[in-house]
């Protein structure tokens, strides 16, 4: 591949004149307005909406609930949802719908797309508004959805629960009679249903104001089992032809491959015997990406069902009708079952029941030409019993229990545990679903529909208001080397009790969940600005992140892909330390300072599941522990885990080799490879490190540590500034007997002064002096920040998607100089890692969009930020799943950073230190703040001489010694006065460059509802 020889050329890919709209540029700035979408444009939205670590359910832009990934079952997902968006699906049906009666004449409508012509979405993490308008209809909804959250309060925030608030109002001149239903599906046992014998249970509850439909689900009592017959093996592939089965495309080959001559890397497929069905393997090519783009079929003989179920193995792949095994029934697909992206094949269970004494066959599909282009297939049987494994139903992982809840429920409300007709909503609303019986029974195949409705007269004007709680309890989550079971089942016992608790908190955890939510958009900063920072929050709210029994967090780089709270991804993700700092100080001290730490004091960065260490993860770690320490109350966790913390400080160290302060041997890093001489960026993150041991041991008194960092760290800084900065902006010098290896040379590298952006994260101050890294900065934007990505990507095509052509970015890696290109960065290593340069990935934009920020290139940073807004407009894709390596990638959680950034927002809860030093209108600005035990909201106006600063309380408390403010041009600082809950208090003034510090002493308390507040004055010069 050649590279870009001369700067024009390279202009023509990344232009130095990004030629912006305008009013685009105008609008970054901009307060603007709530972002409104509007069906169909909301189509794809799913809005994470149930509490932490409980699962993942969506709220769709219609207000419908889909995804439903609450049982536990094992989700693979890669980079394929950015390129191709999740359709809004369901496993189970759920709904609510409206009748109304005005005039004599009844409408029905269901509370989705289908029912009203006008539907609205507004998500503001974490909460959800839709409204349904018809001109049509008498009356208009409005929908409130979310799951308690409440920052610092984990718990409260860990409902497997969601809240779905209705307003009926009547918009017309006459009265009108209004029911509102909701219905839900017994899903207990989604999947081992269909491969046991499982009698399913609604129950209705009435107690303490709660109206509720429980599902569960028992074994089938033994009398009602019918006799099994003999299994029928269909085929187990022992051959080396496919004999009978006919195969098309050239990824199947000839026949079935030896397990033995499978590419190493596929790993162990787990087939049965010695023979497997592999599309990867026996497709041609020497390479993945080669092999994987090889398709084809391979379809079966007729075959008559004369069994219950059809198992097999299957493996690969997870791609919806591309990657797939397909029961056909007169040609027709019937069934279908993916891989999920993983070559270890996995049992698989068809209920054919239905379709008993039909002909069909079976149908291995690969279409997919892209990454996990592959299926993988073994051991078909035809049976009465598919699995002999069963043990006990209640250790099912999909055995739990579901419920459907009406708050504050009234004789009136009315509720069927079972609907006579499942087709919802027209059979919801039938005389006959007022059935008062208490409990019903299916067995498992039989839909069971319960439905809770509430009943209004409604006059002119007048409204409604129905709350329903959805709750969910699937207690027995397993995964590989992980402790078992989930937290929140160690908290209830049952969906009904998360239901009952939900009931007696519920105003008060919606007004907390309100009040953050206020307390956040109750700001200067730009809406898209606000939403954008805020909505990867969201992603502790999908099954990324997992809270087991035994209290561990633990969280995937994206959903089901890559493993162990990945060290050197989460370190950009600042969002859950700030805002629920337990789980961090948890994790660290649990996981990185405690079972991935070795004698050396590596840490392994997936913990269990790997056993090296990465550079950037180590750095990032020590840098998070000073962060977790400053969300702290007092310094008792980082005395208890400072030896941890040295020894982790001294691996980094010996890489260091001969003590100048840059690391030269091999550097395991996040972008998946070793790379070996200085490089910029990662030893950039070691000086970062550094200071960050010296200022933990200047608290627990091990000065002389603390005294080697800083000697170090000195060397460093001018060496690396020496050695690497090459007057534009940093390289690295690649070691020239490893010039086989990945190294980015003389690119222009995303992270190049990652170490800096970290710094001011955690109010380090300068690890890398101010001239070169702004410069760096305008490199990156100069050489890596493009308006379309589409020029580039035809030149590079290596790499995966994260931003399409016409779409903008700042790509990882350019290489602007004529002595460096692709070719050499990519050295002989695998061209996935080395594809990596040529995309561009959110949390690492995120990154230096803080950075620029932080730096005074807001402008730059806000452009960067706001590119991956657009490029996630729910017109495009679901605007609140950040793809990378796996949906809800972890790694975005690195936009609460750039808001830090926008605030100038330091704090160091032991030292009671906050500051705020705001990028964007200091003459006027608000913005939400938290630290270790409270939260609220700061804001300053600056005019005729005067800064005035605000720090209001509105949840929990705040001791506070200093306030550190930036002094606006003009104003000395000379006259400060305080008051603290309107009394008037003494304060010591230090001043230092800009920088104006507020000093209490004693420390003021704040309580939630209190306020600081701070008038500065002082003519400059004065
Ligand atoms: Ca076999
Ligand atoms: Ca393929
Ligand atoms: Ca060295």
């Amino acid at each position: 591949m050649a590279g870009p020889f001369t700067r024009e050329d390279f202009e023509n890919l990344v232009p130095a004149d990004k030629k912006l709209d305008p009013a685009w540029v105008k609008s970054l700035l901009e307060r603007g307005s709530r972002t409104v979408y509007r069906w169909p444009e909301s189509r794809l939205i799913g809005l994470p909406i149930g509490g932490l670590c409980a699962g993942q359910l969506y709220l769709g832009g219609d207000g419908r609930l889909w995804h439903w990934d609450i049982f536990n079952q094992h989700i693979g997902t890669g980079a394929e949802h950015y390129a191709k968006p999740m359709e809004p699906r369901s496993p189970l049906e759920q709904g609510f719908a409206l009748r109304v009666v005005a005039g004599g004449l009844a409408q029905v409508r269901a509370l989705d797309h289908t029912g009203w012509r006008d539907v609205t979405f507004n998500g503001e993490y974490p909460l959800g508004f839709v409204e349904y308008r018809d001109p049509d209809a008498p009356v208009s909804v409005s929908l409130e959805a979310f799951s308690p959250f409440i920052p610092l309060n984990v718990l409260d925030s860990s409902l497997p629960a969601t809240v779905m608030r209705f307003t009926v109002k009547n918009t017309s001149a006459q009265p009108v009679e209004v029911e509102l239903a909701g219905w839900l599906e017994n899903a207990v046992c989604l999947h081992s249903g269909q491969s046991r014998d499982v009698l399913r249970r609604n129950r209705l509850v009435r107690r303490a104001g709660l109206l509720a439909l429980e599902c569960s689900a028992e074994p089938m009592p033994e009398d009602q089992v019918s006799p099994k017959r003999p299994d029928i093996l269909f085929d187990d592939f022992e051959r080396s032809t496919y004999d009978s089965w006919t195969a098309e495309g050239t990824a199947f080959g000839t026949g079935p491959i030896e397990m033995d001559k499978m590419p190493d890397y596929q790993g162990k497929v787990g087939g049965q015997g010695r023979r497997v069905v592999n599309s990867h393997a026996t497709a041609p090519g020497h390479d993945v990406a080669a092999k994987d783009a090889a398709t084809g079929t391979l379809t079966s003989r007729p075959f008559t069902i004369e069994r219950n179920y059809i198992t097999f193995l299957i493996g690969g792949g997870a791609h919806q009708g591309r990657t797939c095994v397909n029961l056909l029934v007169d040609g027709q697909v019937v069934l279908s079952a993916t891989g999920r992206n993983d070559n270890r094949m996995a049992p698989h269970t068809w209920d054919v029941r239905r379709w008993a004494g039909r002909t069909a066959q079976i149908q291995v599909v690969d279409r997919e030409t892209g990454s996990w282009g592959n299926i993988g297939l073994d051991h078909i049987v035809f049976t009465d019993q598919p699995r002999r494994d069963l043990g006990p139903l209640a250790e099912e992982s999909d055995f739990g229990t579901m419920t459907l809840a009406l708050w504050k429920a009234s004789p009136e409300d009315l509720a069927a545990v079972a609907l006579p007709d499942p087709r919802v909503p027209a059979g919801i609303f039938s005389q006959n679903a007022a059935d008062r019986s208490p409990t019903a029974t299916r067995p498992f195949g039989q839909k069971l529909l319960g439905a809770l409705t509430r009943k209004w007269s409604l006059a002119p004007g007048a409204s409604g208001e129905a709350v329903f709680f959805i709750t969910w309890h699937f207690p027995n989550l397993r995964m590989d080397r992980l402790p078992p079971g989930r937290h929140y089942a160690t908290r209830f016992a049952s969906a009904l009790a998360v239901a009952e608790h939900l009931a007696q908190r519920y105003p008060e955890l919606r007004e907390l969940t309100h009040r953050w939510h206020d307390t956040w958009y109750d700001s200067t900063l730009p809406y898209w600005f606000l939403d954008r920072t805020f909505l990867n929050t969201s992603i502790l709210a999908t099954s990324t992140c997992h809270r087991f029994a035994n209290g561990r967090f633990w969280g995937w780089e994206g959903v089901g892909c890559c493993h162990g709270t990945c060290g050197h991804v989460w370190q950009y993700a600042q969002a859950v330390a700030r805002l629920f700092p337990e789980l961090k100080r948890d994790t660290r001290e649990r996981v990185d300072f405690g079972l991935a730490l070795q004698k050396d004091g590596a840490i392994h960065f997936r913990a269990e599941f790997n056993d090296i260490p990465a550079v950037d993860g180590q750095a990032g770690t020590i840098l998070r522990a000073l962060r977790e320490h400053q969300m702290s109350t007092d310094d008792s966790w980082l005395k208890r885990n400072w030896p941890a913390i040295r020894r982790a400080t001294e691996w980094l160290i010996a890489k260091d080799g001969d003590g100048d302060g840059l690391i030269e041997g091999n550097q395991h890093n996040t972008l998946d490879t070793d790379w070996f001489g200085p490089v910029a960026w990662l030893s950039g993150m070691y000086l970062a490190a550094l200071r960050a041991a010296e200022e933990m041991a200047r608290v627990v008194g091990d000065d002389a540590f603390a005294r080697r960092c800083r000697e170090i760290f000195e060397r460093g800084q001018r060496k690396l500034v020496a050695e690497l900065f090459d007057g534009e902006y940093f390289i690295n010098k690649p070691d020239p007997r490893h010039l086989d290896a990945i190294n980015s040379g003389t690119g222009c590298h995303i992270d190049q002064v990652l170490g800096q952006s970290w710094a001011w994260q955690v109010g380090l101050g300068r690890v890398l002096p101010e001239k070169e890294t702004v410069s760096a900065l305008r490199s990156l934007w100069r050489y890596n920040f493009t308006p379309d990505v589409g020029p580039y990507r035809q030149r590079y095509k290596p790499g995966r998607w994260y931003a399409m052509p016409g779409e903008g970015g700042l790509l990882m890696c350019t290489f602007p100089r004529k002595d460096w290109d692709y070719a050499q960065a990519k050295g002989k290593g695998p061209e996935w890692a080395a594809g990596y340069f040529n995309e561009c990935m959110n949390g690492f934009e995120y990154q230096v969009a803080g950075h620029m920020i932080a730096e005074g290139l807001v402008q730059e940073g806000l452009a960067v930020t706001r590119m991956v807004h657009d490029r996630y407009h729910a017109a495009r894709r679901n605007p609140w799943n950040e793809v990378e390596c796996g949906d809800h990638y972890a790694r975005s959680m690195a936009s609460y950073g750039v808001f830090l950034a926008a605030c100038g927002y330091e704090y160091d809860g032991p030292r009671g230190r906050l500051g705020f030093a705001p990028r964007l209108t200091p003459e006027h600005f608000k913005c939400a703040f938290t630290t270790a035990e409270g939260w609220g909201s700061f804001s300053q106006q600056i005019g005729q001489g005067v800064l005035r600063a605000r720090v209001e309380l509105r949840y929990g408390r705040l001791r506070l010694s200093t306030l550190a403010l930036r002094l606006p041009a003009g104003i000395s600082g000379h006259t400060v006065t305080a008051t603290v809950a309107g009394e008037a208090t003494a304060v010591r003034v230090e001043r230092t460059g800009g920088r104006l510090e507020v000093q209490f002493a004693p420390a003021c308390q704040l309580e939630a509802g209190q306020a600081l507040e701070v008038r500065v004055a002082g003519k400059a010069g004065a």
